[in-house]
């Protein structure tokens, strides 16, 4: 039996459902360390660049990573060299990738994210926009993936911008994702991916003081993956438009179960830093995991954990 992983994303055709987490593979470091073995071996069906900004950004003071037993804190402060030393300097690069770009942005009001949006979806290097939506909007204070109206109102303004793919990138620090998934849906979203860090704050035991110096950053690896497969398959199960899975997603297993989650693509992320080819082994890893279970391809796996169970153990 072959395994069908090739999937359809948003009207872009993938070989495979693996993509990487924004911010967690840099491809042109890659390239320039692997040359183009890199391309001949490309891990992900489709690239998604690090968040860039308008303007161009330093970044946060060090220390920026804090390791934990299952995974790590990063608090890297969104270093980029802002959009048009993106679309002078990194485009290029980017576009000669093997697979589709998709490209994130992030703005601290609705007139910055315009900008980004104009900038760079109207290129023809770049198959989608990611929108990550973690951070406060100047003029209300409120972190606009934290609620749904903002939400809403941010894809309002950016529908019109653009025909191409907008991706919403979830926050997992609230209480409820699925409602902000919805509101991204209903003001046009063509998908969302989940989860972003979930804020942690270690504390250095000589000092007593924060151990980052940003004071506090996001949680990834193994340790959010519970969690990280609990909002999936809740916003999974509101939304209509296609789920992009990710949180400490290690190997082909489990890959799988963000899939059975009701993930239609999933992204490798923190595994990255430890080994470049991770996004590899878990496609491969995850065509035996699908055949393993007589399963003929993703499609056949997707959303069994949503559907009720056939048999009740309880009364
Ligand atoms: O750059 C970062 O510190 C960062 C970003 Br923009 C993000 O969206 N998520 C994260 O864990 N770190």
């Amino acid at each position: 039996m072959s395994t069908e992983l090739a999937i359809d994303l948003c009207g872009i055709q993938l070989e495979h459902p693996v993509l990487n987490g924004s911010g967690t593979f840099d491809a042109i470091a890659a390239r320039r360390a692997y040359g183009d073995a890199l391309l001949d071996r490309f891990p992900f069906s489709a690239f998604v660049s690090k968040t860039i900004t308008p303007a161009p950004r330093a970044g946060n003071p060090p220390p920026r990573i804090y390791e934990t037993p299952a995974g790590m804190v990063n608090s890297i402060g969104l270093p980029n060299k802002g959009l048009d030393g993106f679309l002078r300097a990194d485009l290029p690069l980017l576009a000669e990738l093997p697979v589709p770009l998709i490209v994130s942005v992030m703005g601290t009001s609705a007139e910055e994210f315009r900008a980004l949006v104009d900038g760079v979806a109207g290129r023809d290097e770049v198959a989608a926009v990611e929108l990550n939506v973690s951070c406060p909007n100047v003029k209300s204070g409120l972190i606009v993936g934290e609620q749904p109206a903002e939400t809403l109102l941010l894809l309002n303004e950016l529908r019109e911008l653009t025909a191409k793919p907008l991706i919403v990138k979830l926050t997992p620090n609230v209480s409820d994702p699925s409602a902000v998934a919805v509101a991204a849906e209903e003001g046009g979203a063509d998908a969302v991916s989940l989860v972003n860090t979930l804020k942690a704050a270690p504390i250095d035991g000589a000092t007593l003081r924060p151990w980052l110096g940003a004071g506090s950053g996001g949680l990834s690896g193994p340790a959010i993956r519970p969690v990280a497969l609990a909002q999936t398959a809740a916003v999974a199960a509101a939304v209509s438009v296609p789920v992009i899975g990710m949180g400490g997603i290690e190997c082909g297993e489990d890959a799988l179960a963000f899939i059975a989650a009701g993930a239609r693509a999933i992204a490798v992320g923190t595994a990255n830093f430890r080994d470049p080819l991770a996004g590899a082994r878990v496609r491969r890893e995850l065509g035996e995991a699908l055949a393993a279970r007589g399963l003929d391809g993703v499609e056949a796996a997707r959303g069994r954990a949503l559907a009720p169970a056939l048999a009740s153990t309880s009364t």
